[in-house]
């Protein structure tokens, strides 16, 4: 097989297997990074089918990708968020498909009747979001890619910069487990609310997106 699943996942026991399941199930190889979780996610993702990277310290999102890009030997990758539901081999593809055939060089999911909130948080900001197929070459150039704890900006900055092809693909039927719903109300808005504010100092840093 000439694509990797890449997923970064950190305290994700309740929803990792899923979506592995889900990859197993189209036939992908599956890389999960875990850095430091306090909870089952490694044993979960074993369990499930996926090959586990496990770093002993969390190193938030963008440091888990990267070290796991280092591992991925395919020329393909698809990048999944861990917390995914009603997701389908179908959407795999559909993301995968145009890079294969060399028409993209990235694929973003974007969640279509997911649910009322995924869907509007999803497609109010699709460049954030975290289902993304491309080259493995493609992901390997990205400069700083883990100079923030969350690597969408950083990737998208760099479609922008270097004119490449990318176009958002939907995703019927898929969304997520909003943080408020997996961490308990206040400390998910917390949690969202400083990935927020890390996005925005981002953007104020003059990056612009694509
Ligand atoms: N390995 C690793 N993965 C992370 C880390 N932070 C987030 N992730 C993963 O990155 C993905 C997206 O993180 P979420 O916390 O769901 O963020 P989100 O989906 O953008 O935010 P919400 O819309 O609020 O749910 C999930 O698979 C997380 O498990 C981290 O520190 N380390
Ligand atoms: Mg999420």
């Amino acid at each position: 097989m000439d694509t990797t699943v890449l997923i970064p996942a950190y305290n994700e026991e309740a929803h990792i297997a899923a979506v592995v399941a889900v990859a197993q199930e189209a036939g992908l190889p599956v890389l999960v990074v875990d850095d430091g979780s306090t909870d089952q996610t490694a044993q979960a993702a074993e369990r499930a089918g996926a090959r586990v990277l496990r770093l002993p310290e969390n190193r938030g999102k963008s440091g888990a990708l990267a070290f796991g890009l280092a591992h991925v030997q395919t020329p393909y990758l698809l990048m999944l968020d861990a917390d995914l539901t009603g997701l389908k081999p179908k959407h795999l593809w559909a993301m995968l498909e145009p890079v294969r055939s060399g028409e993209l060089d990235m694929a973003i999911g974007v969640f279509k009747s997911g649910g009322l909130m995924t869907d509007f948080g999803n497609r109010a900001t699709p460049f954030l979001s975290g289902q993304r197929a491309c080259t493995t070459a493609w992901l390997k150039s990205v400069p700083n890619l883990t100079e923030r704890r969350w690597p969408e900006p950083a990737i998208t900055d760099h479609l922008a910069r270097t004119q490449a092809r990318w176009a958002y693909v939907e995703l019927p039927g898929a969304g997520q487990v909003m943080k408020e719903q997996k961490r308990g109300f206040w400390r998910g808005l917390g949690m969202r609310l400083r990935m927020y504010a890390e996005l925005l100092k981002y953007s104020l840093g003059g990056k612009t997106r694509a």
